[in-house]
């Protein structure tokens, strides 16, 4: 993993941030994408201290010209980017009829539009440089749905449904994509707070940055296409 470089979105808290301080503890450079600078440099200040070298880039992962505009500035910075981690996403839960317009945006620019963009402008690359692995923190509702989670749900299923197409479109050139699909982890996620009592038996973030290590860093000729990984204590 030395040497490495990985994009991560969503970096600036809950499992994106764990997954940078695990990725730079084995010695990967990061570019870390968050809407808030002021989180994304806490963090770049605590990968500093691992001895890697890391850019921040505050863009909402919705935004086109702010995606296309940070990974040609990451080209140039860091001449490749081996992994892709795309974590940034949304979540409201409601009623099917309490949900606005304003949350439907707002979940599918982040989980569907986002994965869309940052993938769309990545692809190329890895295909010129014949390697490279994007990998999907997806969720487990991207295969099954709940009440008060229709349009998450739908999000999610729309971004595993984009992903499985690009994992047939890169395996030719030896580009692999992978998907996690996590259950309930203990994060701000849905506007909560990180260490809820609620959420004493749920997965910790360290437990996907271990997963996401563990498929990241598999031989060449080997690709774990698919993870979904739950806390013991929830219903499958
Ligand atoms: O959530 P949270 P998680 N552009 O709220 C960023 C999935 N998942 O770590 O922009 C760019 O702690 C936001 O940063 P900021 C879930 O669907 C979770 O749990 O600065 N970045 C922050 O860094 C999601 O895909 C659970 O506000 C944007 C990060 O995203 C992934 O896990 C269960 C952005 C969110 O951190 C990480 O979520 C499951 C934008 N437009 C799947 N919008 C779970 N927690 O239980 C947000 O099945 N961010």
């Amino acid at each position: 993993m030395k040497n490495k470089v990985a994009l991560i979105t969503g970096a600036s808290r809950g499992i994106g941030k764990e997954i940078a301080l695990s990725l730079a503890s084995q010695g990967v450079n990061l570019v870390l994408l968050g809407r808030s600078e002021k989180d994304l440099k806490i963090l770049q200040e605590e990968v500093a201290a691992l001895n890697v070298k890391s850019e921040i880039y505050a863009v909402n992962v919705s935004d086109e010209k702010g995606v296309s505009g940070l990974i040609e500035k990451a080209i140039k910075s860091f001449k490749k980017i081996d992994f892709v981690i795309n974590n940034a996403g949304v979540g409201t839960f409601l009623d099917f009829e309490e949900i606005s317009e304003a949350d439907w945006d707002a979940m599918m620019d982040t989980n569907v539009k986002g994965t869309f963009l940052i993938t769309k402008h990545i692809v190329p690359i890895m295909k010129a440089q014949k390697s490279g692995h994007i990998l999907t923190i997806a969720s487990d509702v991207s295969k099954r749905t709940f009440p008060t989670g229709s349009v998450y749900c739908a999000s999610k299923y729309a971004q595993d449904a984009l992903m499985s197409t690009v994992r047939m479109e890169m395996r030719p050139f030896g580009v692999k994509v992978s998907t996690i699909y996590p259950g309930l982890v203990d994060t701000y996620f849905g506007d909560t707070e990180k260490g809820d009592a609620h959420k004493k038996a749920w997965l910790k973030t360290e437990d996907i940055a271990n997963a996401v290590v563990y498929v990241l860093n598999t031989p060449k000729h080997v690709v774990i296409d698919e993870l979904m990984i739950h806390p013991i204590s929830q219903d499958y």
